[in-house]
Order: C-alpha cells, then sequence, then structure tokens
C-alpha cells in the first residue's frame, strides 16, 4: 500500500490497483457510466476550466494540488488513508480483535447497506445543485460550488470502490444502481429524503453546506470507526475534503448576515428588502427547514438497526475512543426525545438502541456553534435579533415527532395551527419567490452580487478577484 497516488493509471489511487486486473477492469468498465452521469446530471454551467483542489495523496504534508482543470477531465481518484497494521477493534462484540480487512459473510448485507446509503448522498447532491452554477454570486463562489460537486463525485468513487472490490456482482450491481437512482426523481429517487429536496438558490446552498454536509461529518466519523478497515480508511480521507465544504456553508451564511446587518445599519431599518438584502427573519426560515431535514437523516431516535450495527462493530460512536465506558453499552441506558401522552418528553431506553439520538445530539451541538458565531455578527453590529435552532420536534418526518406538528419551540399543535403558522417558520412561497428574485448571476471577475458580501479571503492564498473560473 502506498500513500502516494499512481497518476500514470486511468483512475488515479494508492490501493495498488494495477495489481487486482479483474477489479482494475470492473472499475474501468464503471468510468464512462460515471462520467455520463456526470454530463447529464452534473453542474449545467458550460466552463472551460475551473481552478480546482485535486486529491493527490494521503500523507499530512500536502495531499491537494491546485490548479486549473477541465471539469470533465478532473482526476476522480480512490483514496484510502493509511493503513495502521496493529489496528484494532473498539467497540461492540468483537471488541479487541484485529480489524477486518475483508467482509465477515454474517455482516454482508449491513455493510453493504450502510455503504449504499452513504453512496447514494454524493451524487444526489450534485444532482440538487447542477442549476446553481447559473447563478453564482461570484466566481469565488462558482469554483467553491464546483469544488464541491467533484469531491461529492471522488466520494462516490469512493463507495464505488469499496462496493466493486469486496461486494461481488451483488456490489457492482448497487455501483449502477447509484447512477441510476436520481435526487426528486419519481420513479428511482435517491434513499434519503434530504437528497431528494430542491436546492433551488445560493441560500439554500449554503444551508445545505452547513447543515446537511454536517451530518455527513457525523455518519463518516462513525464509519470511520468501523471494523471494517478499507471502510474505517475512506471515511477518514473523506472527512478531510468535508471540512471544506462545511467552510462554505459557514462562512457562506456569515456573509449573507453581514451584508444583511451592513445594510440595516446604513438604512436603519429590518426591511432590508428594498434594498436586495435577505431579512434575517427568512435566513431564520431558511435555517429551519434545513436543519430539521438534516435531523432526520440521523434516523428514529430509537433504532434497532443502529443497535446492531454497533453490536456487530459496524458502526461506532462520534469519537469512540474517547468514551469513558466499556465501548459494549449492554448495561446502559440512555434519555432519548420522545413523544408521551401525545406531547413532546423524553424516555429512557437501552443505549445502544439510542445511539441515533446519541449521534444526533453531538450534531446539534456542532450546529449550535454556526448560530452562536452568527449570532456574534449580529451583536457586533448592536442588533438584538438573534438565530435560533429550532426545537428537534419541529417539522419532522423520520422519527418520534413524524406524526405530529411542532412549533419551533416544540409546541404540540393541532393541523389547522400547524397549517395557520408554518409560513412563519418555514420559508414561504413569497419568501422563497423573493430569495430566487436575487439570483442574478455575477459571473465577472472581482464583482460580487449586492445581497451577499465578500469572503475575507480567497482560495489557496489567491486573491478575491483571481479568475477562478473560465467560462466557455
Ligand atoms: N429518509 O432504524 P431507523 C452525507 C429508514 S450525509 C428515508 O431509525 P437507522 C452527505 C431506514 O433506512 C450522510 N428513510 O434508521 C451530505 C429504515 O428502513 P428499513 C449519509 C429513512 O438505520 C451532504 C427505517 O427508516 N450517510 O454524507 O438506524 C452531501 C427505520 O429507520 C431515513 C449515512 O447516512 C430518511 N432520512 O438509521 C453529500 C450513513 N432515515 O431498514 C453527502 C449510513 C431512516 O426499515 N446510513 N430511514 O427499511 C446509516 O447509518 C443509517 O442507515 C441511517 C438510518 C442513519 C441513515
Amino acid at each position: 500500500m502506498t500513500a502516494t497516488a499512481d497518476y500514470t493509471e486511468k483512475i488515479p489511487n494508492n490501493v495498488n490497483l494495477h495489481e487486482d486486473r479483474r477489479l482494475q477492469r470492473a472499475l474501468e468498465s464503471w468510468q464512462p457510466n460515471f462520467l455520463n452521469w456526470w454530463e447529464s446530471m452534473g453542474p449545467r454551467l458550460p466552463t472551460e476550466d475551473v481552478y480546482l483542489r485535486t486529491a493527490v495523496n494521503v500523507g499530512r504534508d500536502g495531499w491537494a494540488q491546485f490548479g486549473h482543470v477541465a471539469m470533465r477531465d478532473y482526476r476522480w481518484g480512490i483514496f484510502l488513508a493509511e493503513r495502521d497494521q496493529d489496528r484494532y477493534i473498539g467497540f461492540g462484540e468483537h471488541k479487541g480483535e484485529p480489524a477486518w480487512q475483508k467482509v465477515p459473510g454474517e455482516y454482508r448485507a449491513d455493510l453493504q447497506r450502510l455503504i449504499v446509503i452513504q453512496g447514494d448522498t454524493e451524487p444526489a447532491s450534485v444532482e440538487q445543485q447542477r442549476n446553481l452554477g447559473a447563478t453564482a454570486p461570484s466566481l469565488y463562489d462558482l469554483r467553491n460550488l464546483f469544488q464541491v460537486n467533484v469531491e461529492e463525485g471522488r466520494h462516490l468513487w469512493a463507495m464505488v470502490y469499496l462496493l466493486h472490490a469486496f461486494f461481488g456482482r451483488e456490489g457492482r450491481e448497487e455501483a449502477e444502481e447509484l447512477l441510476h437512482r436520481n435526487s426528486g426523481s419519481e420513479d428511482a429517487p435517491r434513499i434519503l429524503g434530504a437528497f431528494n429536496e430542491e436546492t433551488p438558490d445560493w441560500l439554500s446552498f449554503f444551508m445545505f453546506t452547513y447543515f446537511t454536509d454536517r451530518d455527513g461529518k457525523y455518519q463518516l466519523g462513525t464509519l470511520k470507526e468501523s471494523a471494517f478497515d478499507p471502510l474505517s480508511r475512506t471515511c477518514e480521507f473523506m472527512l478531510k475534503e468535508e471540512s471544506h465544504h462545511m467552510f462554505v456553508g459557514t462562512t457562506g451564511i456569515d456573509r449573507v448576515v453581514e451584508r444583511t446587518v451592513q445594510v440595516m445599519r446604513e438604512h436603519d431599518t429590518d426591511d432590508v428588502i428594498l434594498h436586495g438584502a435577505i431579512p434575517l427573519d427568512v435566513v431564520q426560515k431558511y435555517l429551519n427547514f434545513h436543519y430539521s431535514v438534516s435531523l432526520d437523516l440521523f434516523g428514529g431516535e430509537t433504532s434497532t438497526n443502529v443497535a446492531n450495527y454497533f453490536t456487530a462493530g459496524l458502526k461506532g460512536r462520534w469519537s469512540e475512543e474517547r468514551r469513558k465506558d466499556d465501548h459494549r453499552l449492554l448495561d446502559e441506558s440512555i434519555m432519548v426525545d420522545a413523544l408521551v401522552d401525545g406531547q413532546v418528553g423524553q424516555a429512557e431506553v437501552a443505549a445502544l438502541v439510542g445511539l441515533n439520538t446519541d449521534l444526533r445530539r453531538e450534531y446539534i451541538s456542532d450546529c449550535q456553534n454556526g448560530v452562536n458565531r452568527w449570532n456574534g455578527i449580529l451583536e457586533q453590529a448592536g442588533l438584538e435579533q438573534r438565530f435560533r435552532l429550532p426545537h428537534v420536534a419541529f417539522n419532522r418526518r423520520v422519527g418520534a415527532f413524524a406524526g405530529v406538528e411542532a412549533s419551533p419551540t416544540g409546541e404540540v399543535l393541532s393541523a389547522a395551527e400547524w397549517n395557520a403558522r408554518k409560513d412563519a417558520w418555514l420559508p414561504s412561497e413569497v419568501d422563497k419567490t423573493y430569495v430566487r428574485s436575487l439570483m442574478q448571476p455575477v459571473h465577472e471577475r472581482g464583482k460580487i452580487a449586492a445581497w451577499i458580501a465578500p469572503p475575507r479571503a480567497g482560495i489557496n492564498g489567491k486573491p478575491f478577484d483571481y479568475d477562478y473560473v473560465h467560462r466557455s
């Protein structure tokens, strides 16, 4: 196993692909299907080339190269973090045994399912974002969008490698299916709900990369703990790329809020619509939507699936190693959010079945950091408004609260009350139409749309007015 990619091959990789001709051929025959998918479902805006980061290594000192590349020629590769020869399983009933280099027969179906679900989200997000290029607020943002897109494409490659290398014919069939399902399709939708929602505007894109990519961070974090070592190593490397995606979201929302605040102060008004900025209450409604839809991605508050995954060693907890318990959890319990007599409450359940809740809590506290950061911008400007994460029961379609409607403060409502008030909490048609009306492209070097502040710095030490994208 080498840490450096072999770039002489058709598929850059650090998994010695050339030593396994069958696997190499299988992946080389999937490659044109991937490229066809990229052409038909990937970014729609034609470009000549884009200033992109390409993964070339997994080592500590420098793992990526920057340069202008034509997107179709992007070097999507297969990279696994370096192998730790002494890695042992850290949790569940196999704790202490050596990590697996092959898939144990008894866990084959479950592991395949987890990999397919993870793999399905990656191309889904590219599909959701395919029209955004046409309305980018600057070349800097356009480039970031494309960076996120090509790396989600690479994450698809990461999962497809595992399917091809370890799951035989079924794995190859699943790899094909990953290109056949499409976000929002009636006949063959993507597996998880949030990945069938539209990303129709850039505020949605920033919210998606803040909240939904962050689910990715936490799910990948649990799969990084997996006893199945190739999955663990793949996820470790994917997490490295993922942090830029969340940076795009965090700073994107920063910049929207900064611009709004600037307009509010300049004109001494909350009514920023007249001046082409996005009102704070509209930002809050978008936040409410993307946060609640992303909470659904954690599955139910209680789940026997997750208990089985943990016990088998397939999926661990966030920061498993740092947890101060027996890592088996057979005798422990946890309080989870639950519907108690029709009201939002808590219930005590076995820790194992509550693991989705455990992970979701880690996620929620991370999401709160973003809210604090955006509130810091409001506070610094001397404004009294504050953003808030809505209650976990708000707008849920999966889990304990799927059957009820609740307000952002967690009050259970009748259907009539919900219908009467939902436009105050979720983006209304009027809000969406307004936000879309702002989405006029700014594709000129150094220029930026009026609804968003410029970034503090460019990419890889380049200035904001660098020619990040050459249009064709
Ligand atoms: N939509 O036992 P439960 C990312 C199904 S994002 C539709 O509570 P479990 C990215 C569930 O399949 C990270 N269906 O669920 C971000 C089950 O069906 P069956 C993606 C749902 O299994 C941005 C039933 O409901 N990675 O990387 O404990 C851009 C009962 O559910 C949903 C992963 O998710 C839903 N939201 O947990 C690009 C990791 N939720 O078995 C990329 C892999 C649940 O009854 N997946 N269901 O037919 C998993 O770990 C788990 O499967 C889940 C669900 C956390 C998703």
